[in-house]
Order: structure tokens, then C-alpha cells, then sequence
């Protein structure tokens, strides 16, 4: 491969797309410039969903031999721009009628950025995880998830390796907003991916903690209080400092079934509707916080309920076990 980023050489930087993927922990986990990962050698092998609303496209493919899943997503216009968009783009009429007319409108190049997730090797639950399914409410009490969700997940996680690069600052270190390093009740606030930070309508940030040891919700005890304080405190802080976004104006919450076990917190601006803060998934911090003074064992023992997609290998396991 060394050798074909030489051999590529000067040639490569005028390729169409590069993308900067975060390699594994056998290549230390940094991050690299792959001339290798270039879109314009991307196969498809079909598409995965896509939306006229959302202006989005989840494609499955092939990357030099490799797996590949791309999303691909038009960006929102911001007021900012506004000024050079309309003095540099060029109008071609459509019709016109009366006092009504429509136009294709062409852009100068820098508006025509389109927002690019490459996920590369992608394993077979990525595809699935980003296909348009049907989704089914599973009902799971604290001994369906000792004797179906644990094992399950114990074989059939997502690798949380991007989450430790994050942590040891082998990736994504310069987008760090905030960092409080205690070992306890500490974590590292950052944009989450998903969020393309030219506007703060779809303001989208994660919290990870320090400590590795909390897979998600039903984990969590009156002794993570701390850190849930400190997340839900100094997260918001950071966030009105950085953004002037009020903490009132914050959709602050964890997901249940989250898809990486590692604790983490979104934070999302109140108003945008993100993928996943919906009833079913959220779970309000604030509210976990209130559950956890008032009974410690709350997660570890009450039933919760969430959605798992048709080809979810989890609601396969509900069925086997008659829970469904
Ligand atoms: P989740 O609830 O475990 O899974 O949240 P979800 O993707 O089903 O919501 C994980 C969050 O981390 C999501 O909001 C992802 O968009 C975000 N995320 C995932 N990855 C792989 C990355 C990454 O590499 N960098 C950043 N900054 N965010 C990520």
C-alpha cells in the first residue's frame, strides 16, 4: 500500500474525494490520509435507504476489495452564506408564469459540498444497521437482559475502537470541545459525526466517559451519580461557552438500546429532531439522574422498552426465548 501512495503521488491530490479514516488498533489507531479509500473507486452494491425529505443516501458498497457503507447528505443553507451564494451563482430559468417563476440554480463550487461518511471495512451488522426496516418494541425486564440481551451483546457488538482513539487522543483530538480527565467522573465532549457544524439548528455533540466499564443504561447505580452530574453540568457549560446555546435549550439524553456499550451522552439542540431521540430510544439525563437518587438498582431492575429492527439478531433471540 506504501507503495502505491507513492506511485500515486502528486497525481492523488487532485483525485475527486479523499476521505481520512481512523485505522485500527493494529496500525495504532490514527488517523491517515488514504489515497486507497477514494470514492471514485467506490462500487455500489445497493442502496440501503435514502429520503427526498432528508436529502440523504445510505449506500452499500465496495472500497479497494473492502466492505464499504457511504452516506451521503445534502447540508443545510446558512444565513451567512447567503451573500455569496446569490452573487455568485448563475440562474437558469424553468418557467415562468405571471408573477411566478422557478430555476435551477448553479452554485459556485464550495456550496456544493455534500456531507460524506465513509464507514470502511463495514461488517455486515453495519449494513444492517443503516437499511430501512421495519421496527418491533421489545419489552425487556432486568432478567431478559442477564439471560438474552447480555450474551447477545457479549458476541455481537459494534467495536468501540473509535471511542478509545477518541479517549487517548488518536483521533478526532482537534475537535475536542471539552475535556474533564478524572479517571471517575470524568469524559471528553466532542461533535458527534453527525453533525456537519456549519449551523447550530442540528447542533449535535457526544459525551464519553473516562471510565470503561459502564456498557449503557442498565449499568448505572446511584455511585455513577457523579459522573452523571458532572456530564449533564459541565457538558452543558461547555456547550453554552463554545456555542451560546443555552443548557435550557439542550436535548440532553442516553440511548437505550445504544449500538456502542461504551457510556456516552447526546446532546442535541431542543427543536431538531434527531435520528434517535425519540420516545422509544431517549432517555432524558436528567430524568435518569432523578431515577437513580430515588432507587440505586432503578436500570438493573425495571423493565425497559425499545425498538429493534426486523433483522436485528437481538429480536431473533426475544422470539427464541417466547418473550415476543
Ligand atoms: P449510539 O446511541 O451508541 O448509537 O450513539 P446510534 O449511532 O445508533 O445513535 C453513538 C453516537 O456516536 C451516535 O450519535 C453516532 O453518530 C456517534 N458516532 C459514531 N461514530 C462511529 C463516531 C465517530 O467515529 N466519531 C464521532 N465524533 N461520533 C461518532
Amino acid at each position: 500500500m506504501a507503495d502505491k501512495r507513492e506511485a500515486d503521488g502528486a497525481e492523488a491530490e487532485s483525485l475527486p474525494v479523499r476521505v481520512k479514516i481512523a485505522k485500527t488498533e493494529e496500525d495504532g489507531g490514527r488517523e491517515e490520509d488514504g489515497p486507497e479509500h477514494i470514492l471514485s473507486e467506490f462500487q455500489t452494491v445497493r442502496v440501503l435507504r435514502d429520503s427526498a425529505r432528508e436529502k440523504n443516501i445510505f449506500i452499500h458498497g465496495k472500497l479497494a476489495d473492502e466492505e464499504a457503507v457511504v452516506i451521503l447528505e445534502k447540508t443545510p443553507f446558512t444565513e451567512d452564506s447567503l451573500p455569496d451564494l446569490f452573487s455568485g451563482s448563475v440562474l437558469r430559468l424553468e418557467m415562468k408564469n405571471d408573477i411566478y417563476s422557478t430555476y435551477r440554480l448553479q452554485a459556485p463550487l464550495l456550496f456544493n459540498e455534500i456531507k460524506t461518511t465513509v464507514v470502511c471495512p463495514a461488517t455486515e451488522k453495519h449494513v444492517k444497521k443503516y437499511q430501512r426496516q421495519e421496527s418491533y418494541l421489545v419489552e425487556e425486564t432486568g432478567e431478559d437482559y442477564q439471560s438474552i440481551t447480555l450474551p447477545y451483546l457479549q458476541q455481537h457488538n459494534f467495536s468501540v475502537q473509535w471511542v478509545h482513539n477518541i479517549l487517548e487522543k488518536k483521533a478526532e483530538a482537534e475537535r475536542i470541545v471539552y475535556e474533564d480527565p478524572d479517571p471517575k467522573v470524568g469524559f471528553v465532549l466532542l461533535p458527534d459525526f453527525k453533525w456537519d457544524q456549519k449551523q447550530l439548528d442540528d447542533l449535535y455533540l457526544i459525551a464519553i466517559a473516562h471510565c470503561r466499564d459502564i456498557k449503557s443504561l442498565r449499568d448505572l447505580e446511584s455511585e455513577h451519580l457523579p459522573l452523571l452530574k458532572n456530564i449533564l453540568q459541565k457538558g452543558k457549560e461547555a456547550i453554552t461557552e463554545r456555542y451560546c446555546i443555552p443548557g435550557n435549550q439542550l436535548r440532553v439524553y442516553l440511548h437505550y438500546q445504544p449500538s456502542y456499550y461504551h457510556l456516552h451522552v447526546h446532546f442535541t439542540k431542543l427543536g431538531y429532531e434527531a435520528p434517535g431521540c425519540s420516545v422509544e430510544r431517549a432517555h432524558l439525563l436528567s430524568d435518569v439522574i432523578q431515577n437513580l437518587q430515588s432507587d440505586s438498582q432503578y436500570y438493573r431492575t425495571r423493565a425497559l422498552c425499545f425498538p429493534l429492527r426486523a433483522e436485528d439478531g437481538l429480536l431473533q433471540r426475544f422470539k427464541d426465548s417466547g418473550r415476543l
